[in-house]
């Protein structure tokens, strides 16, 4: 019904013809028009004339995000849900009754979005994109920190191409608007030493988070979108940015094309020529961050001349040197 109302682009279409074309009844034409509306789609009825599409929601409904994407397998399944405790858990899920690859979770709120180390992302109705999608990468477990770095380099063409803004990428996983974060990527693996079975890849944006709402303590380090660009942005369009920029950077991961990847990277950061420190499990070290390597680490130039890779760790930035 829905698709026989967009191809109209706006036009009316009779009742009676879309109940012969669906082969409906028009009383089921009717409950499927109310139906729509309650999902948030303007739809104008005429008496005699029928009935023509409106308004689209910009709400993260599948039919929206899939309509017209233009990817071959990322967003093939798309499963949106109101309300969730993780849309990482939820994919987890799906994946182990076999989901295919490029399945995606999406959910309008979380109520235990995860950060990473058991951390908690905030994940306010309707602020944001969190979204999870689910990979089956056949690559081993030390290679899945290149896809948190994929995934970043989509997520700032996403968002830069939606909203016109710039993104800068903080290693290794963080979206920045000037210094503050407004997205993060939490890539989960479930496998063995050898082999992987599936990679569950969380990326969480702040669309239109009021300042007011972050809690006082993420106030200062934390932004959204809409803080910076004054017309509204449409989620739905940057959902479907965002996946077109994934298949893309995953395909050039899983095909040799890393170096690709690093090099937009590269061009995107915010870490790199600047002094960090590196919070490591049990001890700090300051540097100045010179390269991300191929396995997705960071290269770090020690005070006392030693160049050394770190796999993990929590960089803040030194203040940029004048
Ligand atoms: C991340 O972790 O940045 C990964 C965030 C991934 C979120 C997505 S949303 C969809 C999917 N489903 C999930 O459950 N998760 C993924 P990390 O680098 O550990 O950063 C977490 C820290 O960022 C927290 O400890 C807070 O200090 C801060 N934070 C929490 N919520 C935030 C928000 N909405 N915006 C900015 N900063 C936030």
């Amino acid at each position: 019904m829905l698709e026989e109302l967009r191809a109209r682009q706006g036009r009316l279409v009779s009742g009676a013809e879309l109940a012969e074309r669906l082969a409906v009844s028009r009383t089921a034409i009717w409950k499927q028009v109310c139906a729509l509306r309650a999902a948030g789609y303007d739809i104008a009825s005429h008496p005699r004339h029928g009935y023509s599409l409106t308004g689209l929601p910009d709400k993260l409904l599948p039919a929206e995000i899939r309509n017209g994407l233009p990817t071959r397998f990322m967003g093939c399944q798309v499963h949106c849900f109101q309300s969730v405790s993780s849309t990482q858990d939820v994919a987890r899920a799906l994946a182990s009754q076999g989901a295919p690859e490029g399945t995606v979770v999406v959910a309008e709120t979380q109520s235990a979005g995860k950060g990473r180390r058991g951390r908690q992302w905030l994940s306010p109705a309707g602020g944001g994109l969190w979204l999870s999608v689910l990979l089956r990468p056949a690559m081993l477990p030390a290679e899945v920190p290149r896809l948190t770095l994929a995934a970043g380099v989509a997520a700032a063409r996403a968002i830069t191409e939606t909203t016109g803004l710039s993104i800068g990428l903080k290693w290794p996983n963080d979206l920045l608007v000037g210094e503050r974060k407004t997205g993060g990527i939490l890539a989960e693996m479930v496998g063995e030493p050898d082999g992987i079975d599936f990679v569950v890849l969380g990326i969480g944006i702040n669309v239109s988070i009021q300042p007011d709402r972050f809690p006082p303590e993420l106030r200062q380090a934390a932004t959204s979108l809409q803080c910076h660009v004054g017309a509204d942005i449409s989620r739905v369009q940057l959902c479907k940015n965002l996946l077109v920029a994934l298949e893309d950077v995953y395909i050039k991961v899983m095909t040799g094309g890393f170096g690709e990847v690093l090099a937009d990277w590269r061009r995107v950061s915010v870490t790199l020529g600047r002094r960090v420190v590196l919070a490591l499990p049990d001890t700090t070290v300051e540097g100045q961050a010179i390269d991300v390597t191929p396995d997705g680490g960071l290269a770090v130039l020690l005070a006392g001349g030693e160049r050394r890779t770190f796999l993990a760790g929590e960089v803040s930035l030194c203040p940029a040197d004048k």
